[in-house]
């Protein structure tokens, strides 16, 4: 079975990562199947939103554990550049939005994949540990950079050392995700969500994506020059002046 299902629909690609019985854990082969179909997401210009989500009752825990503790794992240094830092470039440089859909837990370096996604909801019943510090470890797959942007210093600090779960509700609460909605409405308002993304200019979508990335480093006048330059990129874009003048006759 594959460790990663992908299919296209209505524009919307949607990766399913499928190791249930592990908690869809991460191990060598479901890291690159997943870059894989990042990649797919790239080129294939019919596709205008990614969804990222898990199968069974979790979204994923992390690193899989056993491959390294086992005789034959690649070696931690291997496993961040070769695993997750490329997955995490990969979904921050995709020019089309990635919606983290949390069906269940998400802990380790599964937590952090979705927080670097660009819409992140989830089930009212998901949570999400930095479950790091548990095994003597430190937060990684963008997690110190992301979190504290999130949800300020002090809260991931104390998310990151103590290993603390933290509910959906918390969670949304606090701003490290957008929203959580109820079980039993998650999948409908996932695939709405992800439906009025694939409906928007993509391309202003992802300059926008682009703009959020650069206000991390930019000063305001830096800024403001990206605004400009990104905001004259759009203007000259088929969908601008179609949406435009649609609008205009109204
Ligand atoms: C698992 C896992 C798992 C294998 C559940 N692996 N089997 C980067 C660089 C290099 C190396 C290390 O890591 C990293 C990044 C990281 O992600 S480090 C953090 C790794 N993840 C964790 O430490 C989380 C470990 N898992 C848990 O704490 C719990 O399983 C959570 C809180 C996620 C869920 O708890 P429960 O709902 O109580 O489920 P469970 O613990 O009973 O797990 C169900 C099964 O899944 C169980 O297998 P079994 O055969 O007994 O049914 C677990 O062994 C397996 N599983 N996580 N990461």
């Amino acid at each position: 079975m594959s460790t990663v299902l992908f299919e296209v629909s209505a524009n919307i690609a949607r990766i399913t990562l499928n190791r249930p019985e592990k908690l869809n854990a991460f191990n060598r082969e479901m890291a690159f199947a997943l870059q894989e179909a990042l990649d797919k997401c790239g080129n294939e210009t019919s596709i205008h939103a990614v969804v990222i989500t898990g199968s069974g009752r979790a979204f994923s825990a992390g690193q899989d554990l056993g491959e390294v503790t086992g005789s034959e794992h690649p070696g931690f240094g291997k496993i961040l550049s070769e695993h997750y830092n490329p997955i995490v470039k990969k979904i921050t440089s995709l020019q089309k939005p990635v919606v983290a859909a949390v069906n269940g837990v998400a802990a380790g370096a599964g937590a952090n994949l979705a927080l670097c996604c660009d819409i992140v909801v989830a089930a009212k019943s998901a949570s999400f540990i930095q479950a790091f510090s548990r095994i003597g470890l430190i937060p990684d797959s963008g997690g110190t950079f992301f979190l504290p942007r999130l949800i300020g210093w002090q809260k991931a600090s104390a998310l990151m050392m103590l290993g603390e779960k933290v509910s959906a509700v918390d969670a949304m609460q606090m701003g490290m995700i957008f929203k959580y909605f109820d079980d039993d409405v998650f999948e409908t308002s996932v695939e709405a969500i992800c439906a009025q993304l694939a409906s928007l200019p993509t391309q202003a979508l992802a300059y926008t994506k682009k703009a959020l990335q650069s206000s991390v480093h930019n000063n305001l006048h830096d800024q403001l020059i990206e605004e400009d330059e990104l905001q004259q990129q759009a203007a000259s874009t088929a969908e601008y002046a179609a949406r435009v003048k649609a609008f205009m006759k109204m």
